[in-house]
């Protein structure tokens, strides 16, 4: 038995999204961004009140990498990972990890848009800052998808794997504050990926409850 702890358009969507190209049956629990994460029953699943949660083999993991990591060694045969001795190990391993990168900036912007409900709360110095690093994330992503000699349509030359996963998840939530247009190699390869039935799966139903404003409460946050 599966069941991932999720909240719709956080992390947890990469590894929502990761279940369903592997075919597997899981059990979703969905919560709402607010203090439910600050919950004692949430608390027992992770200490720190984050999303993912994977309960899995009696185990609960929780980061979304250490998850991928798990997920793709425990299920080989959907050859969405480069297991040691692959030609494409290292730089899966690269790319997969590379999403934090470029997520730590989209969150840092979402706490300063949604989490400063007073404009004198926030900091325009990060707000440029973050931004700028975010599309030099962008940047980082549109050449190694333009690199080679004949371009590239998936992040690894031996096609789609779950680092195409994780890096299209940080740039769906990096796009709120970057646009990906002036990225061509990115946004042939983004409209490609997220065209993948198993991400429209995981986007949130139209009817979503989103972030709640309550959860940038800032001693909320910080407990
Ligand atoms: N490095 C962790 C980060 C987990 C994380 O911070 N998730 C966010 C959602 S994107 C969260 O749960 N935030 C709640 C909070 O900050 O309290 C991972 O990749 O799983």
């Amino acid at each position: 038995m599966i069941t991932l702890h999720h909240a719709h358009e956080t992390r947890s969507m990469r590894t929502l999204w990761l279940l369903l190209e592997l075919g597997l049956e899981f059990h979703l629990t969905v919560y709402p961004f607010d203090k439910t994460l600050r919950s004692e029953m949430f608390r027992l699943l992770h200490p720190a009140g984050r999303v993912p949660v994977l309960e899995i083999d009696g185990e609960v993991l929780i980061e979304s990498g250490a998850i991928c990591e798990y997920l793709c060694e425990r299920f080989p045969d959907a050859g969405l990972g480069r297991m040691p001795g692959d030609i494409d190990r290292a730089d899966w391993l690269v790319w997969t990890h590379f999403a934090e990168t470029i997520t730590q900036h989209a969150a840092m912007l979402t706490l300063q848009y949604e989490g400063m409900r007073a404009p004198e709360m926030r900091s325009a110095v990060t707000i440029d800052l973050e931004t700028r690093r975010l599309a030099k994330c962008f940047e980082t992503v549109e050449n190694r998808l333009s690199g080679s000699l004949e371009g590239r349509d998936k992040i690894l030359p031996s096609g789609f794997s779950a680092a195409d996963i994780n890096v299209a998840q940080a740039i769906y939530m990096g796009r709120y504050f970057v646009r990906i247009e002036p990225y061509p190699a990115l946004q042939r390869w983004y409209e490609d990926v997220t065209a993948r039935p198993a991400f429209k799966a995981a986007l949130p139903p139209a009817d979503a409850r989103m972030y709640s404003r309550d959860f940038y409460d800032l001693e909320l946050l910080a407990s």
